[in-house]
């Protein structure tokens, strides 16, 4: 063997024909990962069908605890059932599993990690095999926060989301895409994987609704920042709102600081952060969009400004591509990681 050759990694997807897994294939690509097998794993609705990657054509086959032998990386994201159904028998066949769902975040023996804010976490993977991936919104957030939290510290976080259609899947991106349609053909609306009409339209409900009034999706981003950002002293309060945009999450964040940071260090910090794009031009009506976002694996930060009725507040939008940085990406980011630092 030449001593030059790259060490190569057998790779599964569960969820493969989904948003996400379609997107990991493609980050897989765009990044040049070290593959030497790809295995394609989804329900039975897609067992046969075939996916081209890298001039290859390749079966999906059914996702099955007997699925994974020989597999290094296993990519999870096919919901939180399917993970905590396979991922054992992932990991018993000797896999490290990059889990996408909610399944396994909030478990204290596993870890949460975001690359650019917690790369150390993922030593802790040896205990169980698993890493989680957080949620798209969480994700953003911190990759736009991490260089503020070193610098001041903070103390309270409001927050709330515009966010995509395409993080419930497939099904929703053509709901959004169908409600359109009848409305321009003058047709009824009909909605199934929304309770309401999407189109034309802001819901204030992602993912169900707990006792204390919020949605899970709120919550996550509570409880998972403070995991990732191994501080539960934070403050945190969120709405999550999903409006009709395709792809990409946009987030208004209200930063109460432990000191003061001017809007300028803010800029310069950011200028250099991993992940991180300013996009800070009123004058010339430059500002983070869903749509520049779309593709993109930066996180794009602007209307940075001070909040103006405390001492020590700052007020962000920040928006990223909630299938990239938010799943797929992030997931792959994870996954370079490992090898480079556990193989
Ligand atoms: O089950 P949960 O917990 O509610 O979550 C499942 C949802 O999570 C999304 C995923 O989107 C799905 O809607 N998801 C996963 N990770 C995510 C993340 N990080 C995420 N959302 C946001 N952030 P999806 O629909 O794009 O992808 C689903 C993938 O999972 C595979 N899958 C589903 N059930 C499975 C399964 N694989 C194995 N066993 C099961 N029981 C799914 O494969 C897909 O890869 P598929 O073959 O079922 O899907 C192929 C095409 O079929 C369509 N489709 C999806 N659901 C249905 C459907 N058609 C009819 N009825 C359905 N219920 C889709 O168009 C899909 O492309
Ligand atoms: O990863 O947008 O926990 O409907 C679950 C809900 C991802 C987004 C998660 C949505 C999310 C999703």
């Amino acid at each position: 063997m030449n001593d030059n050759a790259q060490k190569t990694y057998n790779v599964a997807i569960a969820g493969a024909t989904g948003a996400v897994g379609g997107a990991m294939l493609d980050v897989l690509k765009r990044r040049n990962f070290p593959i030497n097998e790809l295995r394609l794993l989804a329900s039975p609705r897609s067992v046969g069908k075939t996916i081209t990657f890298d001039g290859k054509e390749i079966k999906v086959q059914l996702l099955s605890n007997d699925a994974f032998e020989g597999i290094d990386i296993a990519l999870f994201s096919a919901g939180a059932t399917r993970s905590l159904d396979f991922a054992p028998a992932a990991v018993k066949a000797g896999a490290v599993v990059i889990d996408n769902s909610s399944a396994y975040r909030m478990d204290s023996e596993i870890p949460l990690v975001v690359p650019e804010v917690n790369p150390h976490a993922i030593a802790q993977y040896k205990k169980h095999g698993i890493i989680a991936n957080p949620n798209c919104s969480t994700i953003q957030m911190l990759v736009a926060l991490k260089p503020i939290l070193d610098k001041v510290g903070i103390k309270r976080l409001v927050i709330s989301t515009y966010q995509a259609v395409s993080g419930t899947g497939t099904q929703a991106i053509e709901e959004l895409q169908q409600q359109v349609k009848s409305h321009v053909n003058g047709s009824e609306i009909e909605s199934s994987v929304y309770p309401h009409q999407i189109a034309f339209n802001c819901l204030p409900h992602i993912d169900s609704f707990l006792e204390n009034g919020y949605t899970k999706e709120e919550m996550k981003m509570v409880n998972e920042t403070r995991k990732i950002f191994e501080d539960d002293s934070i403050a945190i309060t969120a709405t999550t709102v999903r409006v009709p945009v395709f792809y990409g999450h946009s987030e208004s964040v209200n930063v109460e600081t432990n000191s003061k940071i001017t809007v300028a260090e803010v800029k310069e910090l950011l200028s250099d952060a991993p992940g991180i794009k300013i996009v800070d031009d009123p004058k010339n009506d430059q500002y983070p969009l869903a749509t520049n976002s779309a593709g993109n694996f930066d996180t794009l930060v602007g209307r940075i400004r001070e909040d103006e009725s405390i001492a020590n507040g700052l007020n962000l939008w920040i928006v990223s591509d909630n299938i990239l940085k938010g799943a797929a990406l992030n997931a792959v980011q994870i996954a370079e990681t490992y090898i480079a630092d556990y193989k």
